[in-house]
């Protein structure tokens, strides 16, 4: 690995997102640095950093002399799905920025099913006068599937509101305020144990299709607010929306949240659009702000360059 004060040639290679403004807050964060698009990019010697989100498949590999992959987003199955993927390092989100975003997300929803705004928004509607018994905060588990920088960003606030907080994650974590589980049997105690069930998982072999029939049968199904909820912020992939719908249907489930979906965006026919337990935002729930990493993937190049390991890099065999 070359290393000094250099400045590597970069290719930005990102597609369902503006390249153009991406490209604008690269140039402005890092003025004295090439940044490039694909075609010129592509095959070219002297880059040694690409950035990407969901990159053209074959445009990494063409890359001689790549050191780094940066990911624009904290998920990183949109990279690894490559198959000519070269073996380099890829290093992913892990901002602050991007940690209050999803915070905010999962506790506005959290809030919502608990505050029960559905009812109360279809009684303004009928301009209905009623009011609902309302639980305490502390009545409340919420358990959060995926125990990461999100999901334990996401559990600190919630449980400084007050709600109860379980969690799971692979290996065994301990997470102050958080009764944390781990493995198989660990997911199944803590989905017996949550009112609200909050998913923030990478998309992995292992993780796909993990929010089915079975997961969501082994939810706790009486709960201070009449029913379980589900909320997805992970992956689309982690959910079969068959098994989400049948189990609203049944009242397994009483309402979701989800911001990921199978496909995306959500096919128009699916009945999930016109469900009012569920509640649909497109892929929102904490977006990469341009300007924000910019700033921050630059700092990553510039510290690796002066022989510093970058922030937040991948494991690829673990694919998260
Ligand atoms: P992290 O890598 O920090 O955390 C991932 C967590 O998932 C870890 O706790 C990990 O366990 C756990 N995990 C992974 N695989 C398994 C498994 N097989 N069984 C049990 N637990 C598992 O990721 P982040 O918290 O930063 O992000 C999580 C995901 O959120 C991203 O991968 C992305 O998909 C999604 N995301 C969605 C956004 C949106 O706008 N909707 C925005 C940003 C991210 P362990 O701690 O043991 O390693
Ligand atoms: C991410 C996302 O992974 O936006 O950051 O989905």
């Amino acid at each position: 690995m070359s290393r000094g004060n250099d400045t590597g040639r970069v290719l930005i290679s990102i597609t369902d997102w503006d390249i153009e403004q991406w490209l604008a807050a690269f140039r402005t964060a890092a003025p004295d640095r090439d940044f490039v698009t694909e075609p010129e990019g592509a095959n070219d010697p002297s880059i040694r950093y690409a950035i990407v989100w969901n990159q053209p498949r074959e445009v990494l590999s063409s890359l001689p002399n790549l050191e780094l992959i940066f990911s624009l987003g904290a998920g990183v199955d949109h990279v690894l799905t490559d198959q000519s993927l070269p073996d380099v390092p890829i290093v992913r989100i892990v901002s602050p920025d991007l940690t209050m975003r999803m915070s905010e997300y999962v506790v506005w929803q959290v809030l919502d099913h608990f505050r029960q705004g559905t009812t109360y928004r279809s009684q303004q509607k009928e301009k209905l006068w009623k009011e609902l018994p309302q639980p305490a905060a502390s009545a409340m588990t919420i358990g959060i599937v995926g125990l990461g920088v999100l999901g334990v960003a996401s559990a600190r606030i919630l449980h400084s509101l007050g709600f109860r907080l379980c969690g799971w994650s692979r290996t065994q974590k301990n997470v102050q305020g958080v009764d944390c589980y781990c493995g198989e049997a660990g997911l199944t105690n803590m989905l017996a144990k949550s009112d609200v069930v909050v998913v923030l998982l990478p998309l992995t072999p292992q993780t796909k299709g993990m929010i089915n029939r079975e997961f969501l049968e082994a939810m706790k199904q009486e709960t201070p607010i009449g029913g379980p909820v589900l909320i997805n912020a992970g992956r689309g992939g982690l959910q079969s929306e068959a098994d989400i719908s049948n189990a609203l249907n049944s009242g397994k489930l009483m309402a979701a949240s989800l911001d990921v979906f199978e496909t995306e965006p959500l096919v128009q026919d699916s009945n999930l659009w016109e469900n009012p337990a569920v509640t649909v935002t497109p892929h929102v729930a904490a977006n990469s702000d341009p300007e924000t990493l910019a700033t921050e993937v630059v700092d990553q190049i510039a510290n690796f360059e002066n022989g510093l390991i970058p922030t937040g890099v991948v494991d690829r065999n673990a694919g998260y």
